[in-house]
């Protein structure tokens, strides 16, 4: 189930898309931390600085949107490398076709299911761009539990790029590794990426896409976009606490005890 501005045109080019060496997708279920984690990666190749006279999304090519920036198949074939692909597909509905046959190099950002399922239910509510969402929180758990919302069901999105992992163009990182350790995630990153970057462009990195900055700053604030208001909402790990009763809690755990069993996936939630 995909929103209405992914549509089939724009999917189906950015399944066909040419990906060339230097390449770089950022892949997540939604509400997973994409937005932070484009920022660190604009910042990266562009050695610790932000590029003027533009915004965050604008460095960034959705392929499979027609919202933000859509841009042709040649004009994105202009564009000088690196370039910087966002994403919220599926393994099996990766941007340039099969990863495992392209020269891309995939960043996939998963983040603990009770603080996805909550951030995406204050995001989607009374979205007019998508689905107008105005049911309850026990509603839309019910949804998410039995991936009916949105990119679909979030234990298959996950588990399609975590069995992908192995391969040498993959790497699979998780939101609260970065918000535990972000130097050393973020070291990890740039050299997945072939980009070595000083103590102090990491410090650099830090900084400006801490949670604070981020929100406050008009290159990534993402104002420019109608109804995100909101978007940057707490940041962190376990906001769910604040959202899933306790019976919620335990059919939730419950739920992901069975579906990530065997997987040897884990997730922190507090
Ligand atoms: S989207 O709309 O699907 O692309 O959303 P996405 O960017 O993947 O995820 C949004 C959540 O990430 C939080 N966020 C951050 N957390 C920590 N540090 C920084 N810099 C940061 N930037 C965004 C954002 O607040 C959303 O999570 P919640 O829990 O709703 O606050």
């Amino acid at each position: 189930m995909m929103p209405p501005y992914i549509t089939t045109k724009r999917y189906g080019l950015s399944r066909t898309l040419e990906t060339r060496t230097g390449d770089i997708c950022y892949t997540s279920y939604p509400k997973s931390g994409s937005t932070w984690l484009a920022y660190i990666l604009v910042l990266i190749v562009n050695d610790g600085e932000t590029p003027e006279d533009t915004t965050l999304r604008d460095c960034l090519h959705w392929v499979a949107s027609s919202w933000t920036y859509p841009r042709s198949e040649q004009e994105l074939r202009g564009l000088p490398s690196p370039r910087i692909f966002k994403s919220h597909m599926p393994y099996a509905m990766a941007l340039g076709g099969d990863p495992s046959r392209s020269p891309c190099r995939y960043v996939y950002i998963a983040r603990n299911p009770k603080d996805v399922a909550v951030s995406y239910y204050f995001f989607e509510r009374e979205k007019s761009w998508s689905g107008n969402y105005s049911g309850p929180w026990e509603h839309w758990l019910k949804l998410f539990t039995e991936g009916r919302v949105q990119r679909g069901d979030w234990f298959d999105h996950v588990l399609g790029w975590w069995h992908s992992r192995s391969l040498e163009n993959v790497l699979f990182l998780k939101y609260e590794d970065l918000c535990r350790d972000f130097l050393g995630e973020v070291g990890k990153l740039a050299s997945f990426l072939d980009y070595s970057i000083s103590q102090g462009t990491l410090e650099k990195i830090r900084e400006r896409t801490s949670f604070g900055a981020m929100s406050s700053t008009e290159f990534s604030n993402m104002h420019e976009i109608q109804e995100f208001t909101g978007f940057f909402r707490e940041g962190r790990i376990g906001s769910w606490k604040e959202q899933f009763t306790k019976e919620q809690s335990e059919a939730f755990d419950e739920l992901c005890a069975r579906r990530l069993a065997g997987s040897g996936l884990e997730f922190d939630f507090d």
